[in-house]
Formats: C-alpha cells, structure tokens, sequence
C-alpha cells in the first residue's frame, strides 16, 4: 500500500489489488461492458448542453439517489459480481458502501473535469473507493484552497484507490484525456449516501 499524504488530503493506493483477491480484470471489465445499462447524460456547461464526454452509470440500494449536475441519476440494482466487489471492499475497508458510480472512458478523448465528491448527500466522515480496470489513465489532484502543489497518480488495471476524509473537502481531482490512449477503462467509486 502507497500512502499519499498532503495538507487535508489522505490516499492510500492498492496497485493490483483486484488481482490479489483472486479477480480476473479482463473477464470483469468485459461482462460490465456487456451487462450495464450505460448511459451518455447530456450537462448544461454555462447555458449550453453537452453529452458527457464518458458513459456511467450510477448503482445503489433502494432510495439512495444521487443528483448530478442539476438530474436525478436512475438507479440501476446490484448485479451479483458488482455486490461482490462491494463485499471485497466492505471487509477490505470496515465501512458499508450503499451506491456505486461507474465511469466508462471509451478512449483517450473520454475524461472527467475538475471536481471533488463533495455533493450534500454523500457521507462526509466516509472514504471513498475507487476501483480501476483497463487501460492506465492519470488521476490528476489540485488543492481547493492553499498553494500546495498539484500532483497526478497513475491509476492501472486492477488498482484501488481509498480517498479519505476530509480529502473531498480540501482537493478537487481530474481525468484529463490522453490523445494516444485507444482503449477502454472503466472506474468504480463505491460511495456512502446518507440516507434522506
Ligand atoms: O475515473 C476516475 O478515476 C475518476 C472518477 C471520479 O472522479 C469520480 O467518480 O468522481
């Protein structure tokens, strides 16, 4: 395990953690591919609508809704592998995960802008987990705040990555595109809603 410690900011880094609980990536990657229901929801970005430059898809118990970017996300139920995963992480961890945000980049030119997890009905005393399959892509970080310096983790196939309170508070993160990536990645952030 990596820890990763900055000014408000706690990571620890599994590399190929997946691997090391006995998960074959690949055969995982290709049967979320196959069995979700991926969407590509249209933001508004300063009055104007755009599809979103990746495909999700938001997991969860009943009731815990997740609003993104002004639209209440449709919950899809746990598949067997997907609570399975969550079991993995549940005894890895000791915390109770209750919904699942996965993010699909196509290639290179899919990405994520800069943000931090910091919505109301998330659990702000809970870390948040990170799984990663497919192509390695960088996550970059950046302080809200102070001067600290930016910085990026290189996120591979089979990598978890724990990001601890209050590092939502403190940090925003970004998957920038990569122009010479042509293959897929898919990202699983398990989560803590509050219940309403
Ligand atoms: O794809 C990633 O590693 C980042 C995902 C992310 O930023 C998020 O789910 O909030």
């Amino acid at each position: 395990m990596i820890s990763i410690e900055r000014p408000g900011l706690h990571l620890r880094h599994f590399p190929a953690w997946l691997q090391q609980e006995q998960f074959n990536t690949t055969v995982l990657r290709q049967s979320l591919q196959a069995e979700l229901p991926w969407l590509q929801p249209r933001v508004t970005v300063y009055g104007r609508q755009h599809l979103t430059p990746r495909l999700t898809c938001w997991v969860a118990d009943p009731g815990c809704s997740y609003r993104y970017s002004g639209q209440v996300q449709a919950i899809t139920p746990w598949s067997p592998v997907l609570n399975d995963l969550r079991q993995h992480l549940q005894q890895h961890l000791g915390v109770r995960f209750n919904s699942l945000l996965l993010n699909r980049y196509r290639t290179g030119a899919d990405r994520m802008g800069w943000h931090a997890d910091d919505e109301p009905e998330l659990d702000n005393q809970a870390p948040i987990a990170s799984l990663s399959l497919g192509v390695a892509r960088d996550l970059r970080f950046r302080p809200r705040h102070s001067g600290e310096a930016p910085f990026a983790i290189s996120l591979d196939d089979g990598d978890l990555l724990v990001m601890d309170p209050p590092t939502q508070q403190h940090w925003q993160h970004a998957l920038p595109s990569r122009a010479r990536v042509m293959t897929e990645r898919i990202n699983l952030t398990f989560r803590v809603i509050r219940p309403a």
